[in-house]
């Protein structure tokens, strides 16, 4: 079974994808994603020119040994980029594995070991009474875990709140908490730390009194703080009993964890732009960590996500994988089929795609009463309208960005 076309498909249904397809010469098909949100040309490039002509020809069933090829050969190792395809080429052979099998991916993987993964989803609303109405918009979507963002007093316009404006060419659909602006430079917003650490405990006490103390919350710090105020924000959202806090500090100094962990019990989520393996060694050796916040997309595929999870099995930590709209539908499959064959499951973030996006990608997933299933058709269970996909062209597209009152540029 030898690889004999691959094919880098770049589509913008609702946003930016870039999908690696990859055919057999005995006809099967595998599809990858190597999304990379507001830089995916670099991708689309990196696979084009320099991993598709080592691929032509090799044999397909060679899943590991091709991961080792890609990762080693190149001698300039990790980086999103760089990841991002590897984990296109990994997710694409293990769709044709599943194929050439009959069996769907989470089969190959060990079978399921739960009957559906609990998903968690975004409400927002500037003030408290728009926040309300989103929780219980999103319950009566199925919901029965939901990531709490709200707005800061002081700020004009903040990470995580849902635009009802909808993104331009696309006005009146309510869409992603945090659009990358199509056609335009990064929009620019404000962060204040400290009116946010005021603020945010204030949130969910309110909210703990409206929904009761069952409903697991969620909340993404989104790197903005430094380590003593991650262990503040911690420890002042004790009495409200989140679920996890996500990202609080800047993923590149892991050191910062200790320090948190010291000084409070509020679980912690991080590494969703992480890349490899090795970024969570010492995180997870030290148990500075809950949940392992990887993607499929920018980890290296669904090899080193099952091999990261068998690791962090071993200190109790469970899985959150990265799963907004900028993931395409093949590697939101992808780690779903990782998610029900694991035994440290702990949950899965669901943003749902827009129309044009679920009509250029075919998918066997399920989402019913608020669990998630990658469904049973063999392979990842999702396949590219290739027609749906040319009617909509790449358009460049940035993430907003941070600034301080006195103009210093923050993290986002
Ligand atoms: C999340 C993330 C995303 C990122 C986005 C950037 O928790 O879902 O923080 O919303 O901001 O993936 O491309
Ligand atoms: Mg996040």
């Amino acid at each position: 079974m030898k690889i004999e076309k691959a094919e880098v498909i770049v589509t913008s249904p609702d946003r930016n994808f870039v999908t690696l397809k990859l055919t057999t010469d005995d006809g099967l098909t595998g599809l990858g994603d190597a999304t990379l949100n507001g830089r995916e040309l670099a991708a689309a490039a990196y696979l084009k020119e320099h991993v598709i002509p080592l691929l032509l020809g090799q044999d397909a069933s060679r899943i590991e040994d091709t991961w080792q090829f890609l990762y080693r050969s190149g001698y300039w190792r990790r980086g999103p980029v760089t990841m991002a395809s590897i984990a296109a080429v990994d997710m694409a052979l293990w769709d044709i594995k599943g194929k050439a099998a009959g069996m769907p991916v989470y089969q190959l993987l060990g079978g399921a070991s739960r009957n559906g993964l609990m998903a968690y989803g975004h409400a927002s609303g500037k003030e408290l009474p728009e926040l309300f109405d989103s929780i219980r918009e999103h319950q009566s979507l199925g919901y029965r875990s939901i990531r709490v963002q709200t707005g800061v007093p002081g700020l004009e316009s903040i990470y995580g709140i849902a635009s009802n404006k909808g993104l331009p060419g696309n006005e009146g659909v309510r869409y992603d908490h945090e659009p990358a602006q199509r056609g335009a430079l990064p929009s620019q917003e404000d962060w204040d730390t400290r009116s946010y650490l005021r603020h945010v405990p204030t949130v969910f006490e309110a909210v703990r009194n409206e929904f009761g103390p069952e409903l697991p919350l969620l909340h993404d710090g989104h790197h903005r703080m430094t380590p003593l105020q991650a262990a503040k924000l911690g420890k002042s959202l004790e009495p409200y009993d989140l679920f996890w806090l996500e990202d609080c500090t800047p993923a590149e100094n892991q050191e910062a964890l200790r320090l948190v962990r010291q000084h409070t019990t509020t679980p912690l989520a991080i590494g969703e732009v992480f890349n490899t393996v090795w970024d969570f060694q010492g995180l997870i050796k030290e148990q500075l960590i809950d949940y392992v916040r990887a993607a499929s997309t920018h980890f290296g595929g669904i090899t080193p996500l099952k091999k990261v999870m068998d690791y962090a099995a071993m200190y109790q930590i469970k899985s959150g994988f990265h799963g907004p709209t900028d993931i395409s539908p093949v590697g939101f499959a992808a780690q779903l089929h990782v998610g029900l064959a694991i035994h440290n499951y702990g949950i899965q973030e669901y943003m749902q795609h827009g129309d044009k996006t679920n009509a250029v990608f075919d998918q066997s997933m399920t989402f019913v009463d608020g669990y998630l299933h990658p469904g049973d058709k063999p392979g990842l269970g999702v396949e590219l309208d290739a027609d749906e996909a040319g009617k909509y062209p790449y358009e460049t597209a940035y993430l907003p960005y941070n600034r301080l009152a006195d103009g210093t540029v923050h993290d986002w």
